[in-house]
């Protein structure tokens, strides 16, 4: 395996994003190749065992979950979770709840709008995704509480939790009605890591702010 940092990725994905952030942010530089490019895509599928994105061959080693990235990541440069073990499992565990939580949400409404005309969506599916919304974001808010970032400077939870809003705002997810975590969105999007490695949709949506869709 050659010295190279390579990610299988596909641009959209939460999970590949919130792994990108992290490379950027660790100062690492990596190769894209996307996963259904003809000329990667045979190599992709040899070596994921789910036939999932993201992949990363780091280190003389191939990662195929982007929880296992990260910690990879952390473990290597520092950076993305606190020092003590207390605060590493209050990150840890906010990490996982903007994923299972907050990501269900914008993935019902992701799935739904995608590549399908504003006529053939399910308003009752872009009903159910908002309502997950809403009930999932107090928990993220109070934790924002003390402090201006999940993690000190930004960290794992944070780029977690920044892939799902960013998708959020693209697919025209209500803006939250949480203050701190409006406030936080706007610093994270400030970010190099953030710009440098948003999927285009995001980037678009950005200039555009953020708006409800009709
Ligand atoms: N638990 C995995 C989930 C990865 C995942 O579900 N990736 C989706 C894209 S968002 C995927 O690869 N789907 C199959 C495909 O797009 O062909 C991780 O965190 O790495």
């Amino acid at each position: 395996m050659s010295g190279e940092v390579r990610l299988y990725d596909k641009a959209e994905c939460p999970f590949c994003w919130r792994v990108r952030m992290a490379l950027h942010r660790c100062g690492v530089a990596f190769r894209r190749l996307r996963h259904d490019d003809p000329a990667h895509q045979q190599k992709w599928r040899q070596l994921t065992p789910g036939n999932t994105v993201p992949v990363l061959m780091i280190d003389g080693i191939v990662i195929t979950e982007s929880a296992v990235m990260l910690e990879y990541l952390n473990d290597r440069y520092g950076k993305l979770l606190p020092a003590s073990a207390r605060e590493r499992a209050l990150a840890r565990g906010l990490a996982h709840y903007a994923d299972a939580q907050i990501g269900s949400a914008v993935r019902k409404l992701v799935f739904e709008r995608r590549q399908r005309e504003p006529k053939a969506w399910d308003q009752g599916v872009i009903a159910k995704a908002m309502e997950e919304w809403h009930q999932a974001l107090p928990r993220m808010e109070r934790a924002l509480t003390d402090s201006r970032y999940f993690v000190a400077d930004a960290g794992m939870p944070d780029y977690v939790l920044a892939s799902r809003f960013g998708l959020a705002l693209a697919y025209g997810m209500p803006p939250p009605q949480t203050p701190l975590l409006i406030d936080w969105f706007g610093r994270m999007a400030g970010r190099s890591e953030f710009l440098e490695t948003s999927p285009g949709v995001v980037r678009a949506a950005l200039d555009r702010g953020w708006q409800v869709f009709t």
